[in-house]
C-alpha cells in the first residue's frame, strides 16, 4: 500500500556519497509549468547541507514544503487585507449578512464566512469532495491527525484541539526559533530574505521569500473549525492536530524528518544524543500528513519509519510533488506504504505542477495559482503577527484533504485495519473528468485511481451491514463438567477468544469448568471494507461441588444443658455458628449450644468455599424446655 505526497518548493541535495555530485534543486516559485533545476558546483551545495552533515547529520537530503505558491492575498480575521502580490488579486466573497448564514444552516451548510470559497470541498464531482455529504456521518471525532510540517500558529481555528507537539529541526539557522530542538512547535516563520539567498553562506541558494506558514495552512485544510463564524471550515473539524515541526528556513532535513514521524506515531526517535529531552508522545496520530519532500530516492531510514507506523496500522499520506514529473522520482512520495496524492486544480483538471504517474494513488484539490485553496495562515511577512486566510496551491494542499477525510473514517470506525480502509477508499473514488491538458488525469495511470470523493467513502464506510452474532452458550457450568457452545457471525462458525485460561478451558466448540469463578470468553470481528466491525462478551459462571455439610443435633434440650452440635463437612470449609434466637440459646465458636429459656433454638452453620467446592449453610431447631 502506498501513500502519495507533494512536495513543492524543494530543495534537495541529492547524493549519499562524497563521491557524487551535489546539486540544489530549486523549484520555481510562482510558475507551474517549468521548475528550474538549478545546479551549482560543490562548493555551493556545501552551506545547509555541509552544516547538517558536520553536526553528523549522515544523510543529506534536504525536504521542502510541498506548496506551490505563496499565499498571494492575506485577509486577517478582523478584515483587513495583506495584498503580497503584485501580478494579480484575488477577490474574496464572503457570505454577508447574518440572515443569509441562518439559511446556510438550514441547508446543512456550515456559518464560516469563507466557505463559499471552498471550492475544493464542494459537491462536485471530479472538482469537490463533497465534504457536507461526509458530515452526515461523522466530523473526525476522536481521530488524530499530524501534521509534519513548519509548526503551527496558534488561531481560534483550532482551539482547544492542538495537542502536545514537538519541534524537530536541529539547526539553529533553519528552525529559526533561537535553538534546536524544543518541545515548542510554534512555527517562528520561515522567510529567507534575498541578503541570506546570496550571501555565500548558509543560506546560498535557497529561494528568497516572506514566511510560508505552510504547516498552518495544511493543519487548516484538514482540520480547521466548522461553524465558529469565523473563517473556513476543515474537513475533520473535530479531529485534534498533533503539529511537529521538521521544517524551518529552506526547508528540513531528512533525519529530523525521520525522527518527527516516528515521534508522531509514537515511535521512539532515532538520533539519541538529540533526544535526550523529547518526551514520550502521549497522543499518537493516526493519520500523518506529510506536504513535504525532495528529489530522489527513498532513503531507509525513512523507508522503516514509514514501514514501523504502517505496522502500528498509521496512514501516512504524502504530497506527490510539484515537479510535473513522474513521483516515482520524488520522496517521501516514492516510499513503500504511502498514500500519495496528486493534485487537481478548479476544473477537475491535473495541476499542471502535479507529480503523477504509477506512484500516485489517487489525486484531491491542490489548486493553481489563479485558484488556490483557501486556508489559514498568518499575516506576518516574518515573524507572526496573526491570524490570516491565503490561499496557496500545490499537493501540499492536495494532501491534508485525503488526511481529513481519512480522519472522518478513523473516528467513525477504530477497528477497520488500513489496509481494509484504503481498499473501501480506492472503491469509492470519483472518476476524473474528461481532462483537456496534455496528460491529464484522464491519462491511465497519471493521478492514480480516481478523485477523492468524501462523501461517497464516508458514506460506502457507514452504509456496511454490521456483523450478525448468533450464539447458543449456556449461564452455568460446574467444575469439570463440559459444555457445548455454538457461536456464529454471518452464519458461519467462529471461536471466542479465552480471557480466563485457569477459570475454564475451551477445546473446539466445547467450555470445561476448572476452578470455580466466571469464565470469560470473547468474539471480536473487527471491520471490514464490507461490513462493520463487532464484538461480544460471553460470561459463564463456573460453579463448584456442594460442600455436604451435615449435623447432628439433640431433638432437645433442657436449660442449662450445654451441648456440642456435631457439624461434618465434605469440603474443607470452615465452619461458623450463629444462634438466631439469642434468647433462647447462645453458640460458642466452636458450636457448643448453650440453652437458656423456653422456646425454639435456632442455630446456622456456614461453611465457607474451598477449592473446588461452594460455599453452604445449615439451619437446626432444637426445643428447649425447663
Ligand atoms: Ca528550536
Ligand atoms: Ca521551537
Ligand atoms: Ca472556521
Amino acid at each position: 500500500m502506498r501513500f502519495v505526497a507533494a512536495l513543492v518548493a524543494a530543495i534537495l541535495v541529492g547524493g549519499t556519497a562524497a563521491l557524487l555530485p551535489r546539486s540544489l534543486y530549486t523549484p520555481a516559485n510562482g510558475e507551474i509549468d517549468n521548475a528550474s533545476v538549478h545546479r551549482v558546483n560543490e562548493d555551493d551545495a556545501l552551506n545547509f547541507n555541509a552544516a547538517a552533515e558536520a553536526e553528523g547529520q549522515g544523510q543529506p537530503y534536504l525536504f521542502s514544503p510541498s506548496r506551490q505558491f505563496e499565499p498571494r492575498l492575506v485577509r486577517s480575521e478582523l478584515g483587513d487585507y495583506h495584498d503580497r502580490s503584485d501580478d494579480f488579486t484575488l477577490t474574496l466573497a464572503p457570505l454577508a449578512a447574518a440572515g443569509s448564514v441562518r439559511g446556510a444552516e438550514r441547508a446543512g451548510e456550515p456559518n464560516d464566512p469563507y466557505w463559499i470559497n471552498q471550492w475544493n470541498l464542494a459537491t462536485n464531482p471530479g472538482v469537490g469532495i463533497d465534504l457536507l455529504e461526509a458530515w452526515r456521518w461523522g466530523r473526525g471525532e476522536g481521530a488524530v491527525i499530524a501534521v509534519v510540517d513548519t509548526g503551527i500558529v496558534p488561531q481560534s481555528e483550532f482551539r482547544g484541539r492542538i495537542l502536545p507537539g514537538y519541534d524537530f529541526v536541529s539547526n539553529v539557522l533553519v528552525a529559526n526559533d533561537g535553538d534546536g530542538r524544543d518541545a515548542d512547535p510554534r512555527d517562528p516563520g520561515d522567510w529567507v530574505t534575498e541578503t541570506e539567498a546570496e550571501s555565500g553562506k548558509f543560506f546560498e541558494g535557497c529561494d528568497a521569500d516572506e514566511s510560508s506558514w505552510h504547516g498552518t495552512h495544511v493543519a487548516g485544510i484538514a482540520l480547521a473549525a466548522a461553524n465558529n463564524e469565523r473563517g473556513i471550515t476543515g474537513i475533520a473539524p473535530r479531529a485534534k492536530l498533533l503539529p511537529v515541526r521538521a521544517l524551518g528556513k529552506c526547508g528540513g532535513t531528512e533525519r529530523d524528518l525521520v525522527d518527527a514521524l516516528r515521534w508522531a506515531g509514537g515511535l521512539q526517535p532515532l538520533d539519541a544524543p538529540r533526544n535526550r529531552n523529547v518526551p514520550r508522545n502521549r497522543n499518537p496520530a493516526s493519520i500523518i500528513n506529510l506536504s513535504l519532500g525532495g528529489l530522489g530516492q527513498c532513503g531507509s531510514a525513512l523507508q522503516n519509519a514509514i514501514d514501523e507506523l504502517s505496522a502500528r496500522e498509521i496512514l501516512v499520506v504524502v504530497a506527490a510533488g510539484n515537479d510535473a514529473i513522474s513521483a516515482e522520482g520524488f520522496t517521501p512520495a516514492n516510499c513503500e506504504n504511502t498514500l500519495t496524492v496528486a493534485a487537481t486544480d478548479n476544473a477537475g483538471q491535473r495541476a499542471p505542477y502535479s507529480n503523477y504517474g504509477a506512484y500516485v494513488q489517487l489525486s484531491a484539490p491542490g489548486g493553481t495559482s489563479g485558484a488556490g485553496v483557501l486556508s489559514t495562515i498568518d499575516r506576518g511577512r516574518k515573524r507572526p503577527k496573526g491570524a490570516a486566510l491565503g490561499r496557496a496551491a500545490g499537493t501540499s494542499m492536495a494532501a491534508p484533504h485525503v488526511a481529513g477525510t481519512l480522519a472522518i473514517a478513523r473516528g467513525l470506525d477504530r477497528s477497520i485495519s488500513s489496509l481494509e480502509l484504503l481498499s473501501l477508499l480506492r472503491d469509492h473514488l470519483a472518476p476524473f473528468t474528461p481532462n483537456s491538458v496534455e496528460y491529464g488525469c484522464d491519462t491511465p495511470e497519471f493521478c492514480g485511481a480516481g478523485f477523492l470523493d468524501a462523501g461517497a467513502f464516508i458514506t460506502a464506510l457507514q452504509s456496511r451491514p454490521t456483523a450478525i452474532i448468533e450464539a447458543t452458550v449456556l449461564e452455568q457450568v460446574q467444575v469439570d463438567e463440559s459444555v457445548e457452545f455454538s457461536i456464529a457471525v454471518d452464519g458461519e462458525a467462529v471461536l471466542p477468544e479465552l480471557f480466563t485460561p485457569t477459570v475454564c478451558a475451551v477445546e473446539g466448540t466445547t467450555v470445561i469448568g476448572l476452578a470455580r469463578g466466571i469464565c470469560k470468553m470473547e468474539v471480536n470481528l473487527p471491520s471490514t471494507a464490507q461490513r462493520k466491525g463487532v464484538s461480544q462478551q460471553f460470561l459463564i459462571r463456573v460453579t463448584g461441588f456442594d460442600p455436604s455439610l451435615s449435623v447432628l443435633a439433640p431433638g432437645g434440650m433442657r436449660i442449662g444443658d450445654k451441648v456440642p452440635l456435631s457439624a461434618t463437612v465434605d469440603s474443607g470449609g470452615t465452619l461458623t455458628y450463629k444462634s438466631r434466637t439469642p434468647r433462647v440459646c447462645k453458640v460458642g465458636s466452636a458450636g457448643r449450644v448453650t440453652a437458656l429459656s423456653r422456646g425454639t433454638c435456632r442455630v446456622r452453620i456456614n461453611v465457607s468455599a474451598n477449592g473446588d467446592y461452594e460455599e453452604g449453610k445449615l439451619v437446626v431447631s432444637i426445643t428447649v424446655t425447663r
